[in-house]
């Protein structure tokens, strides 16, 4: 497995935009996780997967500086120092993890409560699923305190100051928070959801601590100009705060936030290593065989067990495939890789028991004694046996209800291997949607549509699979283009100068 690629030009990129400052990464969770193994019986170190970890963690190698992030390995109190730090990675320390505790309190009312059960919902257009308690309010307050003060605590021994990277919806007062009493440092925030329109965000009772506390950085980032749209016009209406619209920008105490659309991106690299591993032709072809036997079809779909992600519809849309058109039975058989998330959020158990019983429905209905229609897979696979799922199917569909990017959909681009051509079919409501050029994009919400488009996808010309997926090819970005990006948009804001519009804050379509 490979890491990201292109980190020399990246750290030169980025200390051309932050010059001698300490580079930190705020973020809830933690590039690494010290745990016990039962079998070695010893302590090991895991790194809890995830694209962004796995793009920043290089970099931050090659810069060195403090990642502030929860300890939420079992192990993680036995390694730290007096300051709760530790330098990773393990095997050549080359930067500081500085850990922060969460207690069960914290993570029921900061994490599953505020973050989870009302920022989640709110912004992927649910008010009804969204849980208003002041106890979870005032210990997200809390908890972005204690985040707060372990970025102080780390500027302090910075003699040239720093520049501090919060990471999502987490940690939207943190900013403020530090602003308060180092206006010298510079701060950039990027939201990796969508932004809710103003109509919702009047939900939010702590609307204005929550935008306060973003604009105190000088740089705010979200995927789509959309969300950039939506943050500003709650800017306008709820704090009555001016908005330079052609800068996009926010005057502020005297300060001015920039706002860009940055869409994200995977670094492609990583998955199309491990289709082009030696062994990879083989195990696809174990995984055919085992999923689409006899000439069939494969079609593909990894999700987090989360609402936002149109998992109903999909199985939805998939069983009136089934019914509509008969002639596709024993055709294709479809796999859901999915894993649990938020466990114990009534929303996301109940979910969880839904896609099961749908999933036993539509085999029922529609299996026979040598074919079943969906395999559930209720697991979390490393990157490079997703890559070869990915390559072994010949559709994935991603049905978003709302999704601030989607990143599996750039991962499926990425493991298509020479002679492979997938189609894939994508919500228009996930944010990849508005960058991709060559998807077969779907409504989620109209299940008929979406299983006239699945049996298109079936019966699609090869041309055609070629042709699309040339040009989702084209229209990706890679992760590594995002970070430079960033870079030099935070560097202008940083030094004071009118920041560049980023290349998407142009896309005006509407979703
Ligand atoms: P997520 O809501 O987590 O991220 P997504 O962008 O799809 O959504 O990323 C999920 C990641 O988890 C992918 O890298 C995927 O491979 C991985 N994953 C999912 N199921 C898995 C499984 N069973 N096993 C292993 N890996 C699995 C949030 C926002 C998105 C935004 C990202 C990044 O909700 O809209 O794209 O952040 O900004």
């Amino acid at each position: 497995m490979t890491v990201a690629t292109g980190t020399p030009d990246l750290s030169a990129a980025l200390r051309r935009a932050i010059g001698e400052r300490r580079f930190m990464i705020v973020s809830n969770r933690e590039p690494y996780e010290h745990r016990w193994d039962e079998t070695r019986e010893e302590i090991v170190v895991g790194r809890p997967p995830g694209g962004l970890i796995s793009a920043l963690d290089p970099l931050m190698q090659a810069v060195g500086g403090s990642w502030i992030a929860w300890g939420s390995g079992d192990r993680d109190r036995e390694v730290v120092d007096e300051r709760q730090s530790v330098q990773v990675p393990p095997e050549d320390p080359s930067y500081t993890l500085h850990r922060l505790w969460l207690n069960e309190q914290d993570l029921h009312h900061y994490y599953y409560g505020y973050s989870n059960q009302f920022l989640w919902p709110l912004c992927h257009l649910r008010p009804a699923l969204t849980r208003i308690r002041s106890r979870y309010w005032e210990r997200y307050a809390a908890v972005n305190l204690r985040f707060a003060e372990a970025v102080l605590d780390e500027a302090e021994r910075a003699p040239a100051g720093a520049a501090v990277w919060f990471q999502d919806y987490h940690l939207a007062l943190a900013p403020a928070m530090v602003r308060a009493r180092r206006p010298d440092l510079t701060l950039a925030h990027f939201w990796h959801i969508p932004f809710p329109p103003l109509e919702l965000f009047r939900v939010a009772t702590h609307g204005a601590e929550l935008l306060r506390g973003l604009l105190a950085c000088d740089l705010v980032g979200f995927h789509l100009p959309l969300f950039c749209d939506n943050f500003l016009r709650s800017v306008e209406s709820v704090l009555g705060i001016p908005v330079d619209w052609q800068q996009r920008a926010v005057v502020i105490d005297g300060r001015r936030c920039h706002v860009r659309a940055l869409p994200i991106s995977i670094d492609p690299e990583i998955f199309r290593s491990a289709v082009l591993a030696p062994d990879a032709a083989a195990r696809v072809e174990r995984l055919r065989t085992r999923y689409a036997p006899a000439g069939g079809q494969m079609g593909i779909g990894v999700d987090r067990i989360d609402y936002s992600k149109g998992l109903e519809e999909k199985l939805k849309a998939l069983e009136l495939t089934w019914e509509t058109y008969p002639e596709l039975r024993e055709r294709f058989t479809y796999v859901q890789i999915a894993v649990p998330s938020r466990a114990g959020i009534e929303a996301y158990d109940w979910l969880n028991e839904k896609i099961e019983r749908m999933t036993w429905t539509i085999n029922d209905r529609f299996g026979t004694g040598t074919w079943r229609p969906v395999h559930l897979l209720k697991e979390s696979l490393p990157a490079d046996r997703l890559a070869l799922h990915y390559r072994a199917a010949d559709f994935a569909i991603i049905s978003s209800l709302q999704d601030g990017m989607n990143l599996v959909a750039k991962e499926f681009i990425a493991s298509q291997a020479p002679g492979s051509a997938g189609v894939l079919i994508l919500s228009k409501f996930a944010g990849a949607a508005e960058e991709l050029d060559g998807a077969v994009e779907v409504n989620p919400f109209d299940p008929e549509g979406m299983a006239a488009q699945i049996r298109d996808a079936l019966t699609m010309p090869e041309s055609e699979r070629r042709e699309r997926l040339d040009r989702l090819r084209a229209s990706m970005r890679t992760i590594q283009e995002w970070m430079l990006e960033v870079f030099e948009v935070w560097g202008a804001a940083a030094r004071g100068e009118d920041a560049p519009l980023s290349g998407a804050d142009g896309w005006r379509r509407t979703r």
